[in-house]
């Protein structure tokens, strides 16, 4: 944060008001990333692009495409994070019992996953573009024990929910799986999964809750710039062999994120306006 502060050198009688300011990060917007050399760029937008010559030609790659936006479709969505005066991005309310959860009736998504598993980090950098948006994010483990509310002006609400961690499934008692089971106007949930480790018994109870709940929820998989390509390749077959054998709910294809080097937000927030009816995405199976 910088304070654009008083200058000696004014003119008289000029207008100066003490504006602050939050830096936005470079890449928070399509803009640049449209500006990086092509390989990059396909990178950013498109993480699996990364992965794919990995894989056998045998292996069918459409069901990492299901959900494949245009460069327009991320255009549009990103309109959406953009912060205007008739369209207010901000922190609303912090639950945290169930009744104190605010009615709202736009569309909502949530984020659940075990605590540092990056679900702050990745609301953050999809906020990038209002960076004065204030989402802890901790060096704590456990340290959201609230629910966060954001909204994004009328189009939709975004959850951080308390991460939880050895004491699942008893963490979720209070919040989690409440809000799952109640919540009306939640359109998604996104489950959030460390690339680096893979699904944790943690992580498949909460895959479990999720089925129970029968919550259409998404599979998101977080910190890939952390981990090499084999092993986050290895991690994302076998969490797509057990969505596909093993969920009904879950959207066939997990993501992959960085919210540190940006890779995957713009295709997220595209995602997020799509479930929300904000932005239709053409040729899109069953997301
Ligand atoms: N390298 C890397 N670190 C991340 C990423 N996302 C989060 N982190 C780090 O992981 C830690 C926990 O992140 P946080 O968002 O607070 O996790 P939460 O407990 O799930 O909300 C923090 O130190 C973050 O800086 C990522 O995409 N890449
Ligand atoms: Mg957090």
């Amino acid at each position: 944060m910088f304070c654009v502060q008083l200058r000696p050198w004014l003119q008289p009688g000029a207008r100066v008001c003490a504006v602050t300011q939050q830096s936005i990060h470079k890449l928070a917007s399509l803009q640049k990333a449209t500006t990086l050399p092509p390989k990059k760029m396909q990178g950013l937008l498109y993480p699996f692009s990364r992965l794919e010559g990995y894989l056998d030609r045998s292996v069918d790659k459409t069901q990492f495409q299901l959900f494949h936006p245009s460069l327009e479709d991320m255009v549009e969505a990103e309109k959406l994070f953009c912060p205007s005066p008739s369209h207010k991005i901000d922190f609303y309310v912090s639950a945290e019992r169930m009744d104190h959860v605010p009615a709202l009736k736009q569309p909502e998504v949530c984020f659940i996953g075990r605590s540092n598993v990056g679900k702050s980090s990745l609301i953050k950098a999809l906020f990038s573009l209002t960076p004065e948006v204030e989402v802890r994010v901790s060096k704590t483990p456990g340290h959201t024990k609230k629910m966060n509310f954001f909204k994004v002006g009328k189009a939709f609400t975004m959850v951080d929910m308390p991460g939880y961690g050895h004491n699942a499934p008893k963490d979720f008692v209070d919040m989690v799986e409440p809000y799952l089971y109640t919540r009306k106007n939640l359109v998604r949930t996104f489950l959030l999964v460390d690339g680096s480790v893979g699904l944790q018994k943690a992580d498949r109870i909460a895959l479990e809750m999720c089925e129970e709940t029968r919550c259409p929820y998404v599979m998101v998989v977080t910190k890939i710039d952390k981990c090499g390509q084999g092993t986050l390749l290895a991690n994302l077959l076998s969490l797509q062999d057990v969505v596909k054998t093993q969920t009904t709910s879950c959207f066939p294809q997990p993501f992959l994120i960085s919210s540190l080097h940006f890779e995957g937000i713009y295709f997220l927030r595209c995602f997020i306006a799509h479930v929300t009816g904000r932005i239709r995405v053409k040729d899109t199976c069953q997301s």
